[in-house]
């Protein structure tokens, strides 16, 4: 590093990291100078188990596994040690040139046998948002095979995250990014999101959840089916506030794309490798998605890889008209990467998380979460394996938001958690949860007990 005068300095203090972090580097959805008014970011330098630890010393409780992905929890001697030895052997070597390395071929097959059936294939990224690109690519250039060449259109909810380049946005059905650089991109439609407490607060479920899977079909019917080429979802949508669709929604959801034909991409990326204690959301819904796009949790974060796992018949027909798919990055299928992330479903089968997730610490969690519902402020928890949310309101059995905006309450009461050493994420008004799978019972009440002091704290604030 460099230092203001041309020497390097090897070990920077605190402060010095924030003055250069502020100088130099620009973090992920920033507001770049609210940034330098709060004196820069935290410094996080370590991390074990469910804890992450910043440059400070102080131990924050990690209620959100990184980013909704360190699935096996940090401080994981072997997967550095898988690391290490393939970064010895070999440390990259690309799969453009009819070439392939042994854990990437691995990695595929183990990753087909954990999604089964007709999925069969696999294709290699690094982030979530380049599975989707590929997924969009893929489907497009499908039909086009198949003579539909009108299929072109894909429809997605609103409030749904599917990445953040220009497809990935596009997909996504987030307002404030489609309004920076002119997105979505032409062929990308939004229906509504299946979020009973914001939409259909008061309807029945079954009533609310036909509604919301009902303006897919709306959509489609409108749009004329031979032009629609895809409906891609987040089986339990996580960074736009951990919506859990109501009861049957999903299986009408499922039942209206076959109808028309359209296929169905899972977007696995946050559900996918045990958060709802299934491997993979749609096998927790009884989907059956054609194109199914994972990252996060694939490798528990330790490094960059994600996946585009594709249904056996479209593979086929790509051999049968004898096309090359002129897609790939640099690093798909990075043998590095693949080793890890073959470790880390290792670990995850080894340690029974899964089941885990679904038999004892999910609802151990559902359960513990229940207990703020004491408080004025709580409109609503809910969860599902080891993802939930708490709802902020201004008064409990209302769906009424704090002050004048939706989003006054949330950042305060994050803020108030994280102070008490327990990183969790607002949504609005909504705070989320996603910790690592491996959180123990008392890690779990002592979550519950930082979001339940926080409350108290933050009702005294927003009074
Ligand atoms: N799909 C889903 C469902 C995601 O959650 C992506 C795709 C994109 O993955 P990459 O690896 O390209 O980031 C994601 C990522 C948040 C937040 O604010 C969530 C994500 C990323 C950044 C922030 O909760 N999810």
């Amino acid at each position: 590093m460099q230092s203001r005068n041309g020497r390097v300095e090897t070990e920077p203090g605190t402060a010095r990291l924030r003055e250069l972090d502020l100088a130099h580097h620009l973090p992920a959805q920033q507001n770049y100078r609210l940034m330098q008014a709060l004196g820069g970011s935290r410094i996080i330098t370590r991390a074990e188990g469910c804890y992450i630890y910043d440059a400070d010393g102080v131990a924050i409780l990690d209620g959100m596994a990184g980013l909704w992905c360190v699935n096996v929890g940090y401080g994981r001697a072997e997967l550095a040690e898988v690391a290490r030895a393939q970064l010895l052997q070999l440390p990259f070597y690309n799969t453009f040139f009819r070439t392939a390395t042994a854990p990437t071929v691995m990695l595929a097959a183990r990753i087909a046998a954990l999604t089964g059936g007709e999925l069969q294939h696999v294709f290699f990224s690094n982030s979530g948002s380049e599975a989707n690109d590929t997924a969009f690519r893929l489907a497009r250039h499908y039909w086009d095979l198949r003579g539909q060449r009108q299929r072109k259109i894909f429809i997605s909810r609103w409030n749904a995250y599917h990445g953040s380049t220009v497809a990935g946005v596009s997909l996504g059905g987030m307002k404030l990014m489609h309004a920076q650089g002119d997105l979505p991109i032409p062929g990308v439609e939004h229906v509504m999101q299946p979020y009973q407490f914001g939409d259909g607060f008061g309807e029945s479920e079954a009533a609310f959840a036909a509604r919301a899977a009902d303006a897919l079909e709306q959509r489609i019917l409108k749009l004329g089916p031979e032009r629609v080429a895809a409906f891609i979802g987040e089986p339990v949508q996580g960074a736009g506030g951990v919506i859990i669709p109501p009861a049957g929604y999903w299986e009408r959801v499922g039942a209206i794309c076959s109808k028309y034909g359209v296929l169905l991409i899972c977007d696995e990326v946050i559900c996918g490798f045990g958060r709802l204690g299934r491997w993979f959301g749609y096998q927790h819904y009884g989907l059956r998605p054609d194109i199914v796009t994972m990252a996060k949790g694939l490798s528990s974060g330790y490094l960059p890889i994600s996946a585009t796992v594709v249904s056996h018949p479209i593979v086929e027909l790509l051999r049968e008209k004898d096309s090359e798919f002129f897609h790939g990055f640099t690093y798909s299928g990075h043998p590095t990467c693949a080793a890890v992330a073959l470790r880390n479903i290792e670990i995850i089968e080894r340690e029974g998380l899964v089941a885990r997730v679904a038999n004892e610490i999910g609802p151990y969690f559902t359960r513990a979460l229940q207990r703020l519902r004491s408080h004025a402020m709580v409109g609503e928890v809910r969860s599902l394996g080891l993802i939930g949310a708490v709802e902020i309101v201004r008064q409990a059995g209302t769906n009424l938001r704090f002050g004048d905006k939706e989003g006054t309450a949330g950042p305060v009461l994050r803020d108030r958690c994280i102070a008490n050493g327990l990183m969790v994420r607002a949504v609005r008004d909504t705070i989320v949860i996603c910790p690592p799978l491996i959180i123990t019972p008392a890690e779990v009440d002592r979550l519950v007990a930082i979001l339940d002091q926080s409350l108290t704290e933050a009702a005294a604030l927003l009074a």
